[in-house]
This record gives C-alpha cells, structure tokens and sequence, in this order.
C-alpha cells in the first residue's frame, strides 16, 4: 500500500481533504486517534496510507505541530494576516492589538493589512503599525488590487483574521480568483449580528503557500499569558526594557517608567498603550478569578 506526505485542508463529517504531492486525498482517520483523543486539525501535517483505490486513503500519523489554535481549530499557522478597514466598519485597535499580541504570544508572524482604502486616508494606521515595527499593506479588495498583499504569502500558511466585514473573504476570492467565499454587506451582517463566513478551509496558492479565511477569528485566547509577560507582546516596549525605575514596572503608572516617558515623545503610540492597559486589567482579572476558585 502506498503511504504519502500531505497536509490536511479541511474536515467535514469524518473526511479529511489533504493535499499531497498526488493531488486532493479524501481519508478517514485511524480509529486509534479518537482512542488517544487526538483530532486530526486543518492544517495538520499527517502521513496516510491509500487505499485499494488509489484514491482514498487513511491518515496513519499526524506530524508534530508547530503550534494549534483551539478556536478556530487549526494547526501550524505560520502567519496572522491581521485585516482592518479604514472605514465601514471603522477599526477596532483594541481588538487588533489584542490579536497581534495573541500572535505574538505564540510566535506567529503578523502582517497588518489595511483594506478599504477607496474609503478613506490610511495613513494614520499605517504609521502607527509600522512605528511599532510591523510590515503593513496597503490596498483596496474592491479596486481588485492587492498586489501589495502577494508577495507576502509566499511559502507561508496565512490566516486572515478581523472583525466581521472588513474584507477577509473578498480578500480571499481576489487571491484564489474565483468566488470561494460568500461575501456580504457590513449592514447585513449588523442585522443579522452573524458572520457570512461560517467554515474553515485551507486552500493552496498557485505560488507556494496556504491560506485561510475563518469565521469569528478576532482574537486567541489569552490564557497562556500573564499579566507581566504582557508587556513582551508589545514589541515597540522592548527597547525600554530594564530602563524603568523599578525592575517590575508594569508600565501603567509608575514613576520613572520609561515606556510613559516614551509616549509624550510620540514613540509609542498612544492608542497601542491603551490597548496595552486595556488587556492587562483583562489579564489580572482572570488571574484573580483562578486564584480564588
Ligand atoms: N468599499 C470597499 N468595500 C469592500 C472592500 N473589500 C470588501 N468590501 C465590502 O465589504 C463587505 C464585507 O466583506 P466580506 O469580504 O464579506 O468581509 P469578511 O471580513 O469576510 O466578513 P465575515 O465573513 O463576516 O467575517 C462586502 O460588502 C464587500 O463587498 C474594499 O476594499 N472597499
Ligand atoms: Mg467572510
Ligand atoms: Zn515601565
């Protein structure tokens, strides 16, 4: 029986799609997995065995993991393509920076996309972005350019993230250059108070590279992340890391706190350190609930 190297591109009622060197490979997953608990995830690497067939085939070994998201359930992302619209709907900077140090946390790369930008002037998010040290881009999914975008995803597996109606499926189907994903207006949505996009699949690029579109993907969860690593997750914060007056300044409101002294300066950017107080109140109040329990 011929056994085969692929990754596995989604998952609906007990089949898994998985690319290999062969083409798509519909299989099933060894019985074995359920019994150790393990469920095989998009995006996992996974040796199979093919059937009498040719064409279907079991999974027999899911490869180590790079890293794995629980909601959405996926694996070995590579990068987190972070989609805001400068307009309509207007960004959420705190939910962005929540996303970016999620991302970072887990040593996923970030990549800022900007869409939209028929709307309105970019450029404040731009700066902001890349001050903090991010690569940014720049585009219009509806001027149908995003050539900006490409070169990025490259030998990456990318998953677009973002609130609802940004643009990450009209992103998507520009990419792939067909109609995957169902789009919809951001009025609809409100109504509605629901995604468009409601399953995860991953889908290979021409080039090299996979990517992503998923429902609700605004935010991982922070639970792994402490109230004083936070600050690690903030990457413009390095620099003043150990210039502080106290060795456990938790940069909020301490005297002589070189992260303060650096905002009046416009080195760092006031909407990032309020998202920066913002997700630490967040963080101590979760350990404080668990402390009590
Ligand atoms: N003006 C303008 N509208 C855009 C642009 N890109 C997307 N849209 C519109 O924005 C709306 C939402 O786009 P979607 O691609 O469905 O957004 P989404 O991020 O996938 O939303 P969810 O699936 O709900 O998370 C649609 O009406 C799109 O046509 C753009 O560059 N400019
Ligand atoms: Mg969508
Ligand atoms: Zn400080």
């Amino acid at each position: 029986m011929g056994e085969l190297q692929g990754k596995i591109l989604k998952g609906i009622g007990g089949f898994y799609y998985i690319d290999t060197p062969e083409g798509e490979i519909e299989c099933r997953a060894r019985g074995i997995f359920r019994k150790e608990n393990i469920t095989p995830l998009v995006g996992d690497n996974v040796k199979i065995k093919l059937n009498q067939d040719g064409k279907t085939g079991v999974i027999s070994e899911i490869l180590p993991r790079e890293n794995s998201l629980i909601r959405p359930p996926v694996a070995n992302i590579s990068q987190i393509a972070a989609v805001i619209a400068v307009e309509n709907p207007k960004p959420n900077l705190q939910v962005l920076d929540k996303l970016i140090c999620c991302a970072e946390n887990l040593g996923i790369k970030v990549l800022i996309c900007i869409n939209k930008s028929d709307l309105g002037d970019c450029s404040l998010y731009e700066n902001i972005y890349k001050n903090a040290g991010f690569d940014v881009v720049t585009f219009s999914a509806k001027q149908e350019d995003i050539s900006t975008l490409l070169p990025y995803l490259e030998g990456e597996t990318t998953a677009f993230a973002g609130n609802s109606g940004v643009g990450k499926s009209s992103i998507i189907n520009l990419i792939l250059g067909e109609e995957i994903f169902e789009t919809g207006e951001v009025s609809e949505k409100a109504e509605r108070g629901k995604h468009t996009t409601r399953h995860s699949e991953l889908r290979k690029l021409e080039n090299s590279g996979y990517i992503i579109d998923t429902p609700g993907f605004t935010s991982f969860e922070l639970q792994d992340i402490t109230a004083s690593e936070l600050s690690s997750t903030f990457r413009e914060f390095e620099q003043y890391q150990g210039m502080c007056k106290f060795p456990d300044c938790t940069h909020r409101v301490e005297k002589g706190c070189a992260v303060l002294e650096a905002l009046p300066l416009g080195k760092i950017a006031p909407s990032r350190h309020e998202s920066y107080l913002a997700l630490y109140e967040t963080l101590k109040n979760i350990k404080q609930w668990e402390t009590k329990k």
